[in-house]
């Protein structure tokens, strides 16, 4: 078995994901598991299709609704430790990531970051085709999240990550509840509360091409109160020591 497994949620992903599974397995020899929500598009049956080709490679996971992404990468983590990988990402698939990346991301862990993330403010902005009121929210997200959190990191809503194993077994990953970039912030938050090694690697977001975006009002809220509530728990909480598990 190989030790580095690519998580992609989806939902109504058909225009992209065939070409997307390609290309990963084209340029790397991870291992991928789709997260499907039960995309009204047929998402699931294009990737079922790709499973005869690529046997022992992809895997999917389907879910019965569209039950957001945090709780689908939280599925797709708990697959993945069950399963032994050693390294675990997140991945979109819309090519706003760009799959060429993934091997940054492991060598930056491979180098001494527990968790690294493909950063689109480390080196000025790097975001292309977004609309300008789409860049300077997520800019000023990132700052709102430092400020109010100290969480140190640029791009505090990034969702293009590698996780070294150690990390997400040691994260009580049931407690996490937030569905969209708030859950990318509370998974920073936590790594850094618990002493991980955060480090930021600069990669170019480009906006997807085909499909649309299930960003939302609601998600959006979400974040902005949510980072609010992880602060406030955050004089409460005791995060676990690592100690244990640093190598
Ligand atoms: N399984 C699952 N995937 C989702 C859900 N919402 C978004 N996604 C996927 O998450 C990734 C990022 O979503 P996207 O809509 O592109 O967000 P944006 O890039 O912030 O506009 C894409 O691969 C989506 O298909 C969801 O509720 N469930
Ligand atoms: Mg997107």
């Amino acid at each position: 078995m190989k030790d580095s497994l690519v998580i992609i949620p989806t939902y109504n992903e058909k225009e992209n994901i065939e070409n997307m599974l390609r290309r990963v397995f084209s340029i790397t020899d991870y291992h991928v598991l789709v997260i499907d929500d039960n995309s009204p598009d047929g998402t699931s049956e294009i990737v079922k299709n790709l499973i005869e080709e690529f046997p022992q490679r992809l895997f999917i996971y389907e879910r019965p609704g569209k039950l957001g992404l945090g709780t689908a990468y939280i599925a797709g983590f708990q697959w993945a430790i069950a399963k032994g990988y050693n390294y675990i990402f997140e991945m979109d698939a819309d090519f706003s990531h760009n799959p060429a990346d993934l091997l940054k991301l492991k060598a930056c862990c491979e180098n001494g970051a527990d968790v690294a993330i493909g950063s689109r403010y480390k080196s000025g902005v790097n975001v292309v085709n977004w609309p300008i009121g789409r860049v300077i929210m997520s800019y000023y997200a990132s700052a709102y999240v430092r400020i109010i959190t100290g969480l140190p990191i640029k791009d505090a809503t990034a969702g293009f990550k590698c996780y070294k194993r150690k990390v997400l077994e040691s994260i009580q990953l049931e407690k996490i509840k937030f569905r969209g970039y708030a859950f990318q912030i509370e998974m920073k938050f936590t790594a850094w509360k618990m002493g991980f090694n955060i480090q930021e690697v600069p990669i170019i977001f480009t906006d997807r091409k085909e499909g649309h975006s299930k960003m939302s009002g609601g998600i959006f809220n979400e974040a902005f109160w949510g980072v609010i509530k992880l602060k406030v728990k955050s004089w409460f909480k005791k995060y676990p020591d690592i100690n244990h598990v640093r190598s």
